[in-house]
């Protein structure tokens, strides 16, 4: 289908998170020509109540062939070019739930003219139709999907055009250098000298600048993809304990008898403004149990995979041979912590658990009681400073995958105008490369690039985006 005959189509979608029994309020969102003409067939708005733009109407939506009042529900018409999409869009404010937006929704697809919108196509136009760029766009999917107030932040940046300004502001740099390039190609006789290096420096800098960002970028990461942190210990040291503590919920079972975790349990919690997403395992220990040896092994899968391990041990036992022995079989690149638990239980604990009975010898980086919370402030501090989460917080703006990738396309491009430079080549073998980076960056704001790579990037978009 071409881009000409999708903007025709007036699009239907329910816009808000839809979940059985709830949701206050879920809107159903029409974009297209057709959409006030769909809704004046589908709501019924009672008095006198003007169709203006940017105005509340109330109304009730009727089943027309049965005459039932489905919903009662708030409208608000957008007229084009003053809305989300640029195209007239009304929404319907219905009820929350799961059936009775569905049903609203469905007798808005059963009206002539109208379809359902396809996974991120209410952006997809508003980029389309110039509303906002291809960054911003991306950043509000970003946005809804942010799963730490520090991402969602990020997010915000690139809403507001954090990303757009400074990409189109290096295009333009580029874009200027180019023009001059272009000019020797065909008139060199005709125009001032051109310093070659101060073209290779201002290529330099352009590059320095979208390094810097695709490092800003790497650094960002933890806030929006977040962390796995392990929870590693002999039976019965207060593992799943922990989990609760940390999780603010009895998540996990909790008893005195050692083996009681016997599968890998996940819990997702927010440390630090950090996304993490902490998994209990089984004690780890030699046993005869067949159930409890594949629940161990889990815990060593589980143990490889993590960005940090907290070894947790028992302070009223102290530092243990065992101990020591699972200690060394955390891969060695992977970021852990000593945590050295029961601390309400022992209160000489810092010496006891220095010097232990099997004389193995190792310091707790944090003393901790899942019991009484206390040390848990501490546990996050260490947990945070170990995955070097702070370095993230001086980043301004993140781009995403997909503009990272453009980003060092660009930056290889220049290195490669910079390498025909010091060959002292022919003006036009500078450009071409220089073009590519051109476009690359033109490709992240959305100014160059073709409908086919639009509807892919859009496509992973969610219904109703
Ligand atoms: N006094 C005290 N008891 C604790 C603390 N943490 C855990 N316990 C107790 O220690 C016992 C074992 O706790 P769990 O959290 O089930 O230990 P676990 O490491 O998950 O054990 P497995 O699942 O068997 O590997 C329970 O009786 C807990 O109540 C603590 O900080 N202080
Ligand atoms: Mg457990």
């Amino acid at each position: 289908m071409t881009f000409s005959a999708l903007v025709e189509e007036t699009i239907a979608a329910v816009v808000t998170a839809v979940a059985p029994g709830q949701g206050g309020v879920a809107i159903v969102r029409i974009s297209g020509s057709l959409a006030e003409k769909v809704v004046r067939k589908v709501v019924s708005v009672p008095g006198k109540q003007v169709w203006a733009s940017h105005h509340v109407l109330y109304g009730y939506v009727v089943d027309e062939t049965s005459e039932e009042r489905i919903d009662e529900v708030l409208l608000v018409l957008m007229k084009s070019p003053r809305s989300f999409t640029g195209e007239d869009v009304v929404e319907i404010h219905c009820h929350g739930g799961l059936i009775l937006v569905q049903r609203v929704l469905d007798l808005v697809l059963a009206q002539p003219g109208v379809r359902r919108a396809l996974p991120g196509e209410f952006s997809q136009r508003a980029v389309l139709n110039g509303r906002i760029d291809l960054t911003r766009a991306e950043a509000v999917n970003d946005l809804i999907s942010a799963r730490s107030k520090r991402a969602a932040q990020l997010a915000m940046a690139g809403l507001d055009g954090g990303i757009e300004e400074r990409i189109s502001l290096l295009r333009q740099r580029l874009l200027d250098q180019l023009s001059e390039l272009d000019a020797r190609v065909d008139f060199e006789d005709e125009l001032p000298y051109l310093n070659t290096s101060d073209v290779l420096n201002e290529l330099e800098s352009v590059r320095s600048s979208l390094l810097k960002l695709v490092e800003d970028y790497r650094r960002s990461l933890i806030y929006r993809n977040g962390l796995c942190v392990a929870l590693i210990g002999r039976p019965n040291v207060g593992k799943s304990s922990l989990l609760n503590l940390l999780s603010g919920r009895q998540r996990a079972i909790v008893t005195d008898l050692p083996g009681t975790t016997r599968d890998i349990l996940e819990s997702a919690i927010i440390l630090g403004d950090v996304p993490i997403t902490l998994i209990d395992t089984a004690g780890i220990h030699a046993t005869e149990n067949s159930i409890e040896r594949i629940g161990i092994d889990r815990s060593f899968e589980v143990l490889k995979g993590a960005d940090v391990v907290l070894l947790v041990f028992d302070l009223e036992n102290g530092w243990t041979k065992a101990d020591a022995e699972l200690l060394n079989q955390i891969p060695s690149e992977i970021p852990r912590l000593l945590i050295g638990n029961k601390a309400d239980l022992q209160k000489t604990s810092m010496k006891k658990a220095i010097t232990s009975k099997d004389q193995e010898v190792s310091h707790p980086d944090v003393c901790i009681s899942a019991l009484t919370g206390e040390g848990e402030q501490n546990l996050i501090k260490a947990v945070i400073k170990a995955v070097d989460a702070t370095e993230g917080e001086g980043c301004v703006v993140a781009l995403n995958e997909r503009q990272v990738d453009l980003a060092l396309v660009a930056v290889k491009a220049l290195e490669r105008v910079s390498e025909v430079g010091e060959q002292k080549l022919p003006w036009d073998f500078w450009t071409i490369d220089l073009r590519h980076a051109i476009r690359s960056l033109g490709e992240i704001t959305g100014e160059d690039v073709t409908e086919a790579v639009l509807d892919r990037i859009f496509s992973r978009f969610c219904i109703g985006k």
